[in-house]
């Protein structure tokens, strides 16, 4: 018998066959950042709107050119720079090649460059916490999903205190410029920081990088955030076997809550993708106003529907925010931390077999009849899981077992008025951490390595205060255009915990725009036909028509403005 050893060489527990071969990928870039690269400075610019607020909180750092990347003629000679590196919040494809890029560029500048990562988010700023990430490091996690070469972490940057504690740790590692690499938030903290290192001298450029696969980081200037095209294909890749099983099995209703938070766009983008019987987007239920019996009414005609063929099967795609923009959940869901946060105490003396109906004596009387008419569990997860800001966590409400269980519910009551007649049983899923760390697809290899490549040029040009921004992503990588955006053209003022805040724009689902419009142009023919389409798993080496394709709501959306 071999012994263990040998078998552990023998076998390579530790790196798949895939993974082998994914590192020798080499991610196609923009041409216009091969070679001897020269900057264009464009007009100068003003936020979507507040142009005044903005400006006056953000004096060093507001109305800075958008800037793009072209073939130059001279080379320029570069100094060495120190750079650091920071992941922040949720896990998102492609993280990985953005630092690949961010090392590979500021290493192409000058050897001599140097990057480092801080550990765990922005956290590992404050902390001084951190590792220098060298050729050996960086090489092992090339094309790999995940954030765990330095881990990714959720404390906001936003206090004089934090920004001062970050820079001891960026002056005692000579650090120049330090790349963020977050959502709309984190990107809006990027911001902020740049702007208070620019006001004090500090002599730290701040660079942003727009990460997320809710897809809500975008604008005209950023087509995407990376990770939304391979979290995607994933999802859609697994809803596509389960329409097939359900197709052979046809026993099944299928209800499938996506992750996205509060946008729908990974909904919309799976639902093009998989064509379902039935995918509610939240910004449409907001828009018309609509309750969950509405939402309760549709989705069990369409199962009535398709019962008259003896369809008792189907998919119901639920983007994670539903709740919030169920406007009388929105009212109940305020009540109810409001009440919560003042009688904290008093509730947590009830005995559990009777808070529910304690809650319902102490709401105002439509929120109560709402109460009243939740399941059981749905209505204690309401009350029971509050963040520490005392908000109710949405996304740990099991909408898809509230919407089975009341599709069910009215569908027996439509069975004994003798409105329907067929078979209604269940199976629900929840696709949010499956999708989050996979392999990144082709397009999110190349898209993450160029955005970080374009950082690192950023920080050659001296930028602060700039998002990195890769457009034209529909066509080939050689045609795509490099540069950055100031980020205070993105912001504008919000109410946040009370107070009035410079914020980036957060995108939602746009009803008037061309995904969603197709999307409603199909779903009829969608809820009752069986028209499934079964994406497959994602390819990385194979035809370009079946690696390299964008998302469907980039296709669309880049198709409708050119
Ligand atoms: P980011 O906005 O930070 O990219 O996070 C996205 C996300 O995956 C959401 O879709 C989801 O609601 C959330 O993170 C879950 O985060 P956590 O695992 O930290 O609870």
């Amino acid at each position: 018998m071999p012994a263990l050893s040998n078998l552990k060489t023998q076998y390579n527990m530790t790196t798949s066959a895939l993974q082998k071969e994914r590192a020798k990928y080499q991610p196609k870039v923009p041409k216009t950042l091969k070679g001897v690269v020269k900057i264009k400075e464009g007009a100068p610019t003003q936020s979507v709107a507040d142009q005044n607020d903005i400006k006056k909180l953000f004096p060093n750092t507001y109305g800075m050119p958008v800037v793009t990347f072209e073939a130059g003629s001279e080379k320029k000679q570069y100094s060495p720079v120190n750079v650091g590196v920071i992941l922040s919040g949720g896990q998102a494809p492609g993280g990985h090649n953005v630092i690949a890029g961010i090392f590979d560029g500021i290493k192409d500048m000058n050897p001599g460059s140097r990057l480092y990562g801080f550990i765990l988010g922005p956290g590992g700023l404050i902390d001084h916490k951190y590792m220098e990430l060298t050729g050996d490091i960086i090489d092992q996690y090339r094309n790999t999903g995940g954030f765990d070469i330095i881990g990714s972490g959720r404390t906001k940057l936003e206090t004089k205190e934090q920004f001062d504690k970050g820079l001891e740790i960026l002056k005692e590692l000579n650090i120049k410029a330090l790349v963020i690499i977050g959502g709309d938030d984190s990107n809006t903290n990027a911001c902020v920081l740049a702007e208070y290192y620019a006001q004090i001298g500090a002599g730290v450029q701040v660079i942003g990088c727009p990460k997320t696969i809710d897809g809500d980081l975008k604008n005209d200037w950023i087509e995407t955030s990376f990770g939304f095209d391979t979290a995607c294909k994933v999802y859609s890749e697994v809803i596509g076997n389960i329409q097939r099983d359900c197709n052979s099995a046809r026993k099944y209703w299928h209800f499938i809550k996506l992750m996205g938070r509060s946008a729908s766009h990974i909904a919309l983008e799976c639902a093009l993708q998989v064509q379902p019987n039935v995918c509610i987007i939240s910004e449409e239920v907001e828009a018309k106003n609509q309750s969950l019996d509405d939402i309760i009414n549709y989705i069990a005609g369409v199962v009535a529907r398709r019962a008259e063929d003896g369809n008792n099967f189907g998919t119901v795609l639920i983007p994670e925010g539903l709740i919030e923009f169920v406007p009388a959940m929105k009212r109940l869901i305020t009540e109810l931390n409001d009440f919560l946060a003042h009688h904290d105490s008093e509730f947590k003396m009830i005995k559990k077999s009777e808070q529910c109906t304690y809650i319902k004596r102490k709401l105002s009387r439509e929120n109560s009849e709402l109460y009243a008419s939740l399941p059981e569990t749905v209505a204690r997860q309401l009350t029971l899981d509050r963040d520490p800001h005392g908000n109710v966590q949405v996304s740990l409400i099991e909408t898809e077992k509230l919407l089975a269980e009341m599709v069910g519910n009215r569908l027996a009551e439509w069975a004994e008025e003798g409105k329907y007649v067929g078979k209604f049983a269940t199976q629900v899923h929840f696709f949010g951490y499956e999708g989050r760390c996979a392999a990144p697809s082709n397009y999110d290899a190349d898209y993450c390595y160029s955005l970080g490549y374009t950082a690192a040029g950023l920080i050659s040009e001296g930028k602060t205060g700039y998002m990195s921004s890769v457009r034209n992503t529909t066509a080939p990588a050689a045609e795509w255009i490099a540069g950055g955006v100031p980020i205070t053209m993105m912001m504008n003022m919000e109410r946040r915990h009370g107070e009035m805040k410079p914020v980036i724009q957060k995108a939602l689902v746009k009803l008037d725009g061309a995904p969603f419009k197709t999307f409603a142009a199909n779903r009829e023919a969608w809820a009752v036909n069986t028209d499934y389409v079964y994406p497959g798993p994602i390819q990385y080496f194979g035809p370009s028509d079946v690696c390299d394709q964008p998302t469907k709501t980039l296709q669309i959306e880049r198709c409708k403005k050119s």
